[in-house]
C-alpha cells in the first residue's frame, strides 16, 4: 500500500452505500404508503399528490445521482461502460428530479399553497437547475460529440468539483425538506417521527459514503 494513501479500497464502502439506498427506498416507501395514505397523480386527496414528490426526489433523484457518481468505483467493467451508466444514471435522476418537482407545483396549485418561498424550495430548485447544466455540459464534452482531449482534460475536475457541490445541495435539499415535512405534520415524539428522522440520518450516511467512495482508490494497493 502506498505510504499517505487511505489503506482501504471504496469497494467495501460501496457496498455499504447500497444497504443504505435499499434502507432509505424502504423508509421512505413505509413513511408514505403506511402512514400518509399512499401514492397518486390525480386524486381528491391532494396529500397523495404530493407524497409523490418525496418519493421522487429521494429514490428517484438523490441515490441514483449516488449510485451514479459512485458508478466509476462500483462497477467492475471498463471505463466506457462505467461512463455510460454515470450518465445514464445521471439522466434517471434529473427525469425523476423534474417530474417530483412537478408534483409538489402540482399539490400547491391544486391546494391552494403558494410556490417558492421556502429555503429547502430555493437551493432544490438551485440544485435542479445546476444538475441539468451540468448533465448537459457533460454529456456534450465527454460523451458526444465529446470535447478535444485538451478541452476535456481542462473541464474535467470541474465537472467533479460542481458534481460535488451539486450532490452536496441535493442532500442539503433532501434534509430541509424532511424537517420542513416534520414540521408542517406537526409531528410529536411518535413513530411516524422516528421514520422520517431515521431517515434523514440514513440520507446523511449515504451522502457521506459516497463522498469517502470518490476518494478511494479502487483497490487497495
Ligand atoms: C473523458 C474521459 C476522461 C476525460 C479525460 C480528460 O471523456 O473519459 O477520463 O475525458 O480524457 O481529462
Amino acid at each position: 500500500m502506498a505510504k499517505g494513501s487511505y489503506q482501504v479500497s471504496a469497494v467495501p464502502v460501496t457496498i455499504f452505500a447500497h444497504l443504505l439506498v435499499i434502507a432509505v427506498s424502504t423508509l421512505v416507501l413505509v413513511w408514505l404508503l403506511y402512514f400518509r395514505g399512499g401514492l397518486a397523480f390525480k386524486s381528491q386527496n391532494k396529500q397523495k399528490i404530493f407524497n409523490v414528490h418525496p418519493l421522487l426526489m429521494v429514490v428517484g433523484f438523490l441515490l441514483p445521482a449516488g449510485e451514479a457518481i459512485m458508478a466509476y468505483k462500483s462497477i467492475p467493467a471498463k471505463k466506457e461502460v462505467q461512463k455510460l451508466v454515470h450518465l445514464v444514471l445521471h439522466f434517471i435522476a434529473l427525469a425523476c428530479g423534474i417530474v417530483g418537482i412537478y408534483a409538489v407545483f402540482k399539490f400547491h396549485n391544486e391546494a391552494r399553497v403558494i410556490n417558492m418561498y421556502t429555503l429547502h424550495s430555493w437551493i432544490g430548485m438551485s440544485t435542479i437547475c445546476l444538475f441539468g447544466i451540468q448533465w448537459l455540459l457533460g454529456f456534450f464534452s465527454f460523451w458526444w460529440p465529446r470535447a478535444e482531449q485538451g478541452t476535456r482534460a481542462k473541464y474535467m475536475p470541474w465537472h467533479v468539483f460542481l458534481g460535488a457541490v451539486i450532490f452536496f445541495m441535493a442532500t442539503v435539499t433532501a434534509e430541509t425538506g424532511l424537517v420542513e415535512k416534520f414540521l408542517f405534520l406537526g409531528l410529536g415524539k411518535s413513530q411516524e417521527a422516528l421514520i422520517v428522522n431515521f431517515t434523514g440520518l440514513l440520507i446523511l450516511l449515504f451522502a457521506v459514503s459516497v463522498g469517502l467512495t470518490v476518494v478511494l482508490p479502487r483497490s487497495s494497493y
